[in-house]
């Protein structure tokens, strides 16, 4: 049978008049025994005040800010069942009222005066929380000293713990394995303060890939090897080519080669054609050889992949090369086109630069940053003669590739771009 109880303040020892801090019921609600009624504040403690018993709260008769002692109405609760409570006292609802001290769980029911340690109590420390709120954030993996908090004297609620949680959620995580990092929040500056200002929306692309460009550069430990490749030669026979292909629309640029002389790279040193498997444990070696390519569109960075370099020459890369590029910047390219990459160039020789840190385009393990070629005093054979110099940047990602790898694979890069006969072999 329904019956209607009075939810009691308790003795919590010599304390009269205590702050309730937080209510964290309302009429209607459906609590279970052991949950958190509301939360007391004495002058050394926070202080849950614990439901006896399964019910259904009918009304609260208490709101923070109210100063309570022993005997206050805390609430009327509906219970479906008698349970063993004190005293029971009339009232005009229809339903028997039973008054019941909320006293701890592990109290006996029938004694209505405890211990303020029956409490689920916790000191009033660095972070002014309430027991039930340490426990909601301890079971979310919270750290309270980093949430704000909006209650009274700075106190944290609920809601800034669940605030907290959706705005860590929001940022990109952690790359494989997660866990995220403690990092303090970006200052919110208003910069219409100093000046006039414009607010621009960033581009649909430039959202997607500055997520995954942050989530690499903070999850993947980066190392980034810079060398010189003579391109001296190769720049005659690539002139010669263009020569010779531009009447078919074919731009035989420096990156054709490089693609080229990357997979031969490669193809010696075999770890730079992998992926960390989902463990972390186990490379992942792929036996073939799709290149991203990194392209410079209006609407921001692409990277489409050209398939099988390994299997193509120079021209046939040069034409898809120029077909892909010409594609992404008329966002004519399908998804699948920027799939399945091993390895990414990154060419702003085009444009200029010495030196770059490429940003590695997970969950490859490596990618090659190319600024333009200069000539260059090269010291051979007792003098300086002039050489054209292409700048190589390559980045790696240090749990797979060690520094001297690093430097072999750029080395004989470089030996490969200064005799181009060798992507023969
Ligand atoms: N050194 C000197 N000159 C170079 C060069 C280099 N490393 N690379 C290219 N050039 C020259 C080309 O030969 C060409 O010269 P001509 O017009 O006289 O023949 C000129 O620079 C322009 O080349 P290009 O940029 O049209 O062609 P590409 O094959 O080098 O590059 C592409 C194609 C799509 C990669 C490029 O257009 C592009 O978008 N680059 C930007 C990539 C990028 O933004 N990366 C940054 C990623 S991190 O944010």
């Amino acid at each position: 049978m329904a019956e209607i109880k009075q939810v009691l303040m308790p003795d919590i020892g010599d304390s009269k008049d205590v702050p309730v801090i937080e209510v964290m019921v309302k009429a209607g609600d459906t609590v279970k025994a052991e949950q958190s009624l509301l939360t007391l504040e004495t002058d050394k403690a926070t202080m849950d005040v614990p439901a006896l018993f399964d019910g259904v709260v009918k009304s609260v008769s208490v709101k923070v800010g109210d100063k309570i002692s022993e005997g206050a109405l805390i609430l009327l609760m509906e219970t479906s069942t008698a349970e063993s409570s004190t005293v029971v006292s009339p009232t005009t609802t229809p339903a028997p009222v039973k008054e019941v001290a909320a006293t701890p769980v592990t109290a006996p029911a029938a004694t209505p005066t405890v211990a303020p340690t029956g409490f689920q109590s916790s000191p009033a420390g660095k972070a002014h929380a309430s027991p039930s709120i340490r426990h909601f954030a301890r079971e979310l993996g919270v750290d309270l000293t980093r949430v704000k908090g909006s209650g009274e004297k700075g106190r944290i609620t609920k809601n800034d713990v669940q605030s907290f949680v959706k705005a860590a959620l929001a940022q990109p995580q952690g790359g494989s394995g997660g866990g995220g990092l403690q990092v303090s929040a970006m200052p919110v500056v208003d910069f219409s303060r100093y000046g006039v200002i414009e607010t621009k929306p960033l581009s649909r692309i430039k959202k997607l890939s500055g997520a995954n460009l942050h989530r690499n550069w903070v999850s993947i430990p980066h190392i980034t090897q810079h060398d010189e490749a003579d391109i001296t030669e190769m720049e005659v026979f690539r002139k010669e080519l263009g020569e010779e292909y531009s009447k078919q629309g074919i731009k035989i640029t420096p990156l054709a080669f490089l693609l080229k002389a990357v997979v031969t790279a490669m193809q010696q040193y075999p770890d730079f054609n992998s992926s960390l498997d989902a463990s972390g444990e186990n490379l992942v070696l792929k036996k073939y050889f799709h290149i991203g390519v990194a392209v410079d569109t209006p609407d921001g960075l692409m990277v489409p992949v050209l398939r099988d370099v390994d299997q193509k020459g120079i021209v046939q890369l040069a034409k898809e090369l120029g077909e892909i590029s010409a594609k992404a910047r008329e966002k004519k390219l399908p998804a699948t086109a920027m799939q399945g990459g091993c390895f990414t160039i990154s060419s702003l020789g085009g444009i200029g630069g010495t030196a770059f840190t490429p940003i590695i385009n997970a969950p490859e393990v490596a990618i090659l940053g190319v600024s333009k070629a200069s000539i260059k005093p090269v010291f051979k054979e007792g003098e300086f003669v002039p050489r054209l110099m292409l700048p190589l940047s390559l980045s790696y990602d240090h749990r797979v590739i060690d520094g001297a790898e690093a430097v072999h694979f750029t080395s004989y890069l470089g030996k490969v771009l200064s005799d181009v006969r060798r992507l023969v072999l």
